[in-house]
This record gives structure tokens, sequence and C-alpha cells, in this order.
């Protein structure tokens, strides 16, 4: 395992390696330590009789089996984590006395758990939906918890209805149908019930909902919260994650057939990507507000509806989190990780956003039944670095032995010990923000505008993103069964654009919009992928190869890829070696029965003197996909002559090497450019 520090271990690394146990070359033993001579066949009264009950070594192997899933999360459940570490760029203490934030030098561990939303444990990574990003932070303080989407906004504003959302989205609950899919009556029917859920609608009918990577989608903590100062003087802050490779995204089609060929297509990503040293890295970035500016943005900043737009308010970008280190044990790490917003340390704090509030509870709440009891602290991934003192001593599963007979506060018998720590020896002490009302159940009139960001997000996205849109629109409406919830929701995007309901409306059997229309003009950039970070690293190419190709000049080519960050994959028509001229030799990674063009970002065909029928159709069939897809395609030597005879010499994002010296440079290029949306399909 690619251990991404070359054996210097960080403070959470050292205290995960005192629970680690390798067994390999070790006795088979009982859970009580007792070696076991046999280990096939369960002990019986002769050769063909009965299995017998004192067979406790049957009895502990299969109740431990019978009792080996725990509950999935309530949603989140389909996730992938890894392990890392995060570096500030600049002293924040002018904000915040948050210690990880003071100190440049000091690298502070870090989990990190990426998620769908909607879909059960087993569901594909790659279909529609928001996905979790969840940060533990292992600071000197005590863990700090970032628990955000690739989404800066969410569907509802109060949390006592997130049971109501997450009942409309999961399955319909007649029929558990249809898996990790917001396509059907229910959800939509709650969209057009609940009118909140306009702006986070967009965002999940939008590229950002299928992105191409874990390691290619940005991070929002979405709520408004506060860092506090040495001092005591608070800023309202947003925070961000933003990815080193850019946010890119698939095409829906290529999305859809993926989470049937490689349904574990964005783990496999980041596994690879880490094991072979291309560790992601993401930027840390605040949205600092001054106190005073509370209502300067237009909206209200505790509606977690609302974005920040970055032009307003610019993104300040404080340090790096690079995820190093894949997790040993998927259900000791991952599976029993558990993130909670509660989880603060001095110098950050909440703000009155009724979400964020609610999410308070439930965080905590939930882990009780996933993780079976009070002391889900004390398993390994969930330890802080810094040792915990409290009078908290049972529940299931207590692993702590605490000694000594006081177990109370205040107390003299242990010199009135632990003792809570004052604000200058690091106690927490909450932000003491002035609050007063009527006790109300009741929405705050400055939540009231559903629509006017939704627009802002509308107005931001180019024409093919718009068109991504429109058609993710008419896709899960062209689903849903009652002709009322369909109409309901084109009369509700009216308010967006009369475009986009207009668009879609077509497509879907309803009438067009009336009225609506939308007198928002303003857009925010920063909103749109086209404005991202372009670059080559880590993209992976498809090299279609048959024997008798040109060896020096294919060597030549790929060793010029890998220079500039591609990951080339032979495909060829047997596994195992290729042979090329001037003795060059490749081994075969794939043929096209073990691999289909989505699960690359481009393509480079150079073929060979030895092509058969067979191999030129399915070579038709996969650049066929990729063209269909919009990715960079590339050819050399016999590879030229095959694209003209089937048509795409010429075409946008297709490059032809003619000459060999400049064409990996100029394929670089448009791999760079992740699609080529220009590019007429028929
Ligand atoms: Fe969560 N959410 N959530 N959520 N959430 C959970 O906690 C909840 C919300 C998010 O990788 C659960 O441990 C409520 C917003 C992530 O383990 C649960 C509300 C955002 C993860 C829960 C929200 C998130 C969760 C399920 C409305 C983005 C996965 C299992 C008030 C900022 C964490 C668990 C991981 C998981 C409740 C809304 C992100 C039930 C009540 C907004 C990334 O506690």
């Amino acid at each position: 395992m690619n251990d991404g520090r070359n054996g210097n271990k960080n403070s959470k690394e050292k205290q995960l390696d005192a629970f680690k146990v390798d067994d390999k070359g070790k006795k088979l033993t009982t859970n009580q330590g007792l070696k076991v001579s046999e280990d096939e066949f369960s002990l019986k009264a002769g050769d063909r009789g009965p299995t017998l009950m004192e067979d406790f070594h049957f009895r502990e192997k299969l109740t431990h089996f019978d009792h080996e899933r725990i509950p999935e999360r309530v949603v989140h459940a389909r996730g992938f984590a890894v392990h890392g570490e995060f570096q500030l760029y600049e002293n924040m203490s002018k904000y915040t006395r948050a210690k990880f934030l003071q100190d440049t030098s000091v690298k502070t561990p870090v989990f990190v758990r990426f998620s769908t939303v909607n879909g059960s444990r087993g569901s594909a990574d790659t279909v529609r939906d928001a996905r979790g990003f969840a940060t533990k932070f292992y600071t000197e303080e005590g863990n700090y918890d970032l628990v955000g989407n690739n989404i800066p906004v969410f569907f509802i504003q109060d949390a006592i209805k997130f049971p109501d959302v997450v009942h409309a989205f999961k399955p319909e609950p007649d029929n558990d149908i249809p898996q990790a899919s917001t396509a059907h009556d229910t959800f939509w029917d709650f969209v057009a019930n609940n009118q909140e859920s306009a702006h986070m609608i967009m965002w999940i009918m939008s590229d950002r909902a299928i992105p191409r990577s874990f390691r290619m989608m940005e991070g929002f903590g979405v709520h408004t919260f506060r860092f506090v100062n040495e001092q005591g003087k608070a800023h309202f802050v947003k925070f961000h994650w933003k990815p080193m490779l850019g946010t890119h995204s698939f095409v829906w089609d290529e999305a859809h057939e993926l989470a049937g060929i490689d349904p574990d297509f964005h783990r496999n990503d980041l596994w690879n990507a880490i094991e072979n040293g291309h560790y992601p890295e993401f930027e840390l970035g605040v949205q600092i507000l001054n106190e005073e500016d509370e209502f300067k943005l237009g909206i209200d900043i505790l509606d977690a509806t609302k974005l920040w737009p970055e032009e307003d308010i610019p993104v300040q970008i404080i340090g790096k989190m690079t995820l190093n280190r894949n997790v040993d044990n998927f259900h000791a790490e991952t599976e029993q990780a558990a993130f909670h917003l509660g989880n603060v340390v001095p110098g950050i704090d909440f703000t009155n956003d009724p979400l964020l509030q609610g999410r308070l509870f439930s965080y905590l709440d939930t882990q009780l039944i996933r993780l079976g009891g009070p002391n889900f602290h004390e398993i390994p991934i969930n330890r802080p670095v810094v040792p915990f003192h409290n009078n908290q001593r049972e529940g299931y599963h207590r692993q702590t032995i605490n000694v000594g007979k006081v177990n109370y506060h205040r107390n003299s018998l242990a010199g009135n010990t632990p003792a809570p720590a004052s604000e200058e020896e690091g106690g927490y002490v909450s932000y003491q923000e002035k609050v007063e009302g009527r006790k109300i159940r009741a929405r705050s009139k400055s939540f009231t505008d559903h629509f006017s960001q939704a627009t802002l997000f509308w107005n931001s996205m180019s024409p093919t993103e718009k068109k991504h849109i429109i058609n993710a629109f008419s896709f899960e409406l062209g689903k849903v069964k009652s002709m009322s919830v369909r109409q309901q929701i084109v009369d509700m995007y009216a308010n967006v654009s009369l475009d986009l309901a207009r668009a879609f409306s077509k497509k879907i059997g309803a009438a067009p919009p009336k009225t609506g229309g939308s007198n928002v003009t303003k857009a925010s950039p920063a909103l749109s992928q086209e404005n991202t970070i372009f670059t080559p690293s880590t993209r992976k190419v498809a090299v279609i190869l048959t024997n008798g190709f040109n060896g020096p000049e294919v060597k030549y080519v790929l060793e010029r890829f890998q220079a500039s960050g591609l990951m080339p994959e032979i495909i060829s028509e047997n596994q195992g070696e290729v042979k090329g001229r001037n003795g060059v030799t490749f081994n075969v990674k794939h043929t096209f029965l073990t691999a289909k063009s989505v699960q690359f970002d481009a393509v480079y065909i150079v073929n060979g003197s030895n092509t058969s029928k067979k191999f030129n159709k399915d070579a038709v069939y996969f650049i066929d996909e990729a063209f269909s897809h919009y990715k960079p395609i590339g050819a050399t030597h016999e590879g030229i002559q095959f694209l003209t005879i089937n048509g795409y010499d010429g075409k946008q994002g297709v490059v032809t090497g003619y000459d060999i010296r400049s064409f990996p440079d100029e394929f670089v290029k448009a791999v760079s450019l992740h699609r080529h949306w220009d590019r007429k399909i028929i």
C-alpha cells in the first residue's frame, strides 16, 4: 500500500497503527485465542452424522458472520474515504483562534469521506445526485468535522423537513423503486409543493450532479458559520474546497452507462490515483463577512438555500489538503467513521441557520443506532489524537478502563478533576450572541424568495450547460407518471426562466407556461464549470493498438503523454503483449471485452499492420461512443486512415498526427480541454 509520507507517520497514523493486526503467517485461532485444528468441517457424530451442539468453533464463526452488517447510513450510505493532511498557507488569527488555522508549518491529519446521498450502500457511483464531502480534521484541540456537499445550497431551509425530503427522494415506499434516482413521482411532487428547493434542484439537474471524479469536484460547508478570534470578535464564514484538477463532469449518457459497466467508477478512480501517487489536492477557501454586513447581500445568510456569489465576496484560499493514503480496512475506517457538525474547536462556532441547528442534533443521534451505542468515539477512526477525560464510563462496548471511584463533578476526592478548562486554557466558550424573540413556528419573511438565486444559477450557465439542464429536467420529468406533477414543475420553473420551462415542457408533453419570467439579470461566472481549471493531469487515455505498429514512434508518443500527466492504457486484441516493429512491445491492459470508452477521458488510435475485421468493428463502436460523448480523439499511423474512412477526421477535438513530433502536444491540449462541446453530433 502506498503510504504517501514515505514512512513519516502523522499523529493519527501512529494512533491507528496501535490497532492494526496483520494475520499473515499466523495460526488460526478462535476469538478467545485458542488455536484451531480444522476449519473446513463442522464437528459431527460420524462421517454422515448430525452436527454437534458442542462445536464452539462452528458457532462462534457463524454467529459472527450472522452479525456482520451494521445499518447503513440513512442518507449518504454509499461512500468512500481516504486519509490525508491539511496545511495552512496563511495565519488566520485575525479571524479565528482555531489552532489548526494559525501555524503554516503544522500538518493536520484528515480523514475525508465522499459519498452519494440517495442510493443504498451497493448503488452505483455515477448516478445523478449531490455528493457528500465530509472532512474530519484531527487537530491538537480535538476533532473538527466539516461535513459538506459538492453543492453550496440545500433542498430545504429548516431541519424539521429533512425526513420529508429524504422520504420523497428515496425509493418509493410501496415497491422500493427506483434505486438511487430522483426520477420519480414522489420526489418531483415534493419539489412542486416545497418550492424552497428550486435553487438546489437547478444544481441537481446540472452537470455538478454527475462529477467525473471525487477528485474533480468542489466542496462546500453550505451553512454560514462563525469564526471567532482571540479577542472574541466574530465574522461570518462560508467554507469551500477547490479541487486543483478543476471541476469536471460526465455527460449524462456516459454516467448512466458507467453505472452498469463500472458501478465503482469513483471508488476505483480515487483508490488508483492514490495508489499511483497522484495525490488529490483541494485548497481550502473561506468567504468572510463582517457581522455589520449581515444584510448587505440582499439575502438572508441564515437561509441554506442561498449562496454568496464569489464575485461579491471573493473566496480567500487559506490552505491545502492532500489526500495521500487509502484505508486499510473499509469497514473499520470508512463504514465506522462518524461525522458530526457539533465537532468543533475553539474559534469556530455556529449561526442560527435552522438547518444547521437541526443537523447539530441529528448526526450524534444517528450514530447511536448505526454504531450501536454511545461509545463510538472510542472506535479508532473516530478517536481524537488528543486524550479525552470526562465522567462518562458505561454503555455498550466501552473500551477505556477509567480508574478510580470518582465519576462525577464537582468532587473533592479527585481534587475536583477532571475540571473544565478556562478559555485561556483552551476551553470551548460559545460565542455570546445576543438572542431574543417569541417562540414561533414560522418561516422568516427573509426566507421567502425561492427563485432569484435559481435564476442567477441559470444565467451563469454556458449554452452547453443550459442544454444539459434542459435535458436533465426532460429525463427526470419524463419518468414521472403524474401529468399534474409534470405541469406543476413547468409552472414552478417558469418563475426561474421562461426559456428553461418552455424548453422542457415541450419534451415532456406538458403545456408551456403561460406566465412567469424573472427580472434577475445577474450572473455569477464562478458557477459555470467552463471557468474552472483545465489540466491534462491524470486523464486516462485508451490507446488502441494491434501487432505491427510503428514501435519507436508510438513509444515516443506515449512517453510524451506520460510526461504531460496523461495515463495511457493499451487496448488490443488479446491481453498479454502487443508487438510493434523494431522490437518494441507493450503490456496490454484491456481488450474490447473488458474496457468500454466511458472508462476513459480520451482515445488515441494507432492500430497496426494487422487488424482483423472484428477488431475494426469493435474499434468503430468504441470511438463512436467516445466521439458522441465529446471526448478528444487522436490518431497516428494506420489510425489516421481508420479515422478518415469512418468520417471522424477534421471534426472538433479530433487530432491527427501526421507530424509525430508535434502530435503529443496537440493531443495533450485537446485532452486538457476535457470535452469538445461544439462538435457536431448527429
Ligand atoms: Fe446530512 N446527515 N443532514 N447533510 N450529511 C447525515 O449522518 C442531516 C445536510 C452530509 O460521510 C447523517 O452519519 C439532517 C446538509 C454528509 O459519514 C444524518 C439534515 C449537508 C453526510 C444526516 C442534513 C449534509 C451526511 C446520516 C438537514 C451538506 C455523510 C449518517 C438539517 C452541508 C457523512 C450520518 C459521512 C450524513 C442528517 C442536511 C451533508 C442522518 C437532519 C445541508 C456529507 O445524521
